[in-house]
């Protein structure tokens, strides 16, 4: 098993730049490669995208230089073990409120004695030929990075942060803000103070924070950086094709309506 650069960067608070999958077609996947992100986390929550599917999502990114990650369907063991097996080189664990919740989706994603989970042949090992390589490094190399994503997850962010094997954690901004009663108002008062939380405690820790930075504005993408964001996902396939043909077709509306 190669080295991952993004867990790597991930202990060492590095910066990486990541997108997200929702449209389940290896050519969005050899696309958003093509360009250049450290890493491509495959939506496994909301889209509706299955495991044959993240397959072949991993084998459009193969050689292209991002690292393949899934944001699990939910904090289950079989849910993150399949994903693992199919190839992931970590998994983004969604709605993890506290750090028993943080001990499980670890305990997923690590063999034995380090947790449960279960040793097999498949994508990952390359169908068993690589099996002892695999099973060696497997522990160190894949990453974990839990979702904070509710006001319980925000007051328990420094215990969260404390489990082992916890490499960093990741806002979801739109769950959180619903979390505050006030869904959908991401940069609301109390969603920025939360940030500030999870960004301190993320530096007394020695972890990385992450956010996912859904509509790309490019103040947005500078803000999240200059506030101390290390892990960030930028938007989404769907909301980049959505954004880029309003904005062309925009243009050429405009551009045709001129006397
Ligand atoms: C959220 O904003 O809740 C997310 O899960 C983004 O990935
Ligand atoms: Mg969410």
């Amino acid at each position: 098993m190669s080295t991952n650069p993004v867990r790597a960067a991930l202990l060492r608070r590095q910066p990486t730049i990541g997108t997200w999958i929702q449209i389940p077609h290896p050519s969005v996947a050899e696309l958003l490669a093509q360009a250049g992100f450290d890493w491509i986390a495959v939506d496994g929550e909301h889209s509706g995208i299955v495991a044959p599917q993240m397959a072949d999502l991993f084998r459009g990114m193969y050689g292209r230089g991002s690292v393949p990650l899934v944001r699990v369907r939910e904090n289950d063991t079989l849910a993150i073990r399949e994903c693992l097996d199919l190839g992931a080189q970590g998994v983004i664990v969604p709605l993890v409120n506290n750090a028993a919740e943080a001990r499980r989706a670890v305990a997923a994603a690590k063999y034995p004695p380090a947790g449960v989970r279960g040793f097999c042949f498949s994508r990952m090992n390359n169908y068993g030929v690589d099996f002892a390589a695999y099973a060696a490094a497997a522990n160190e190399q894949t990453a974990v990075v839990v979702m904070i994503e509710s006001r319980e997850a925000v007051e328990q962010v420094d215990a969260i942060l404390a489990v082992e094997g916890v490499d960093g954690v990741f806002i979801g901004p739109y769950d959180l803000s619903g979390s505050y009663g006030i869904p959908g108002q991401t940069t609301a008062p109390p969603l920025m103070a939360a940030r500030q939380r999870v960004l301190a405690a993320c530096a007394a820790a020695g972890k990385s924070a992450g956010l996912h930075v859904v509509d790309p504005r490019p103040e947005a993408l500078q803000e999240a950086v200059a506030e101390g964001f290390t892990f960030i996902a930028v938007s989404a396939d769907i909301i980049l094709l959505s954004q880029a043909a309003r904005s062309c077709l925009a243009t050429v509306r405009q551009a045709t309506q001129r006397p």
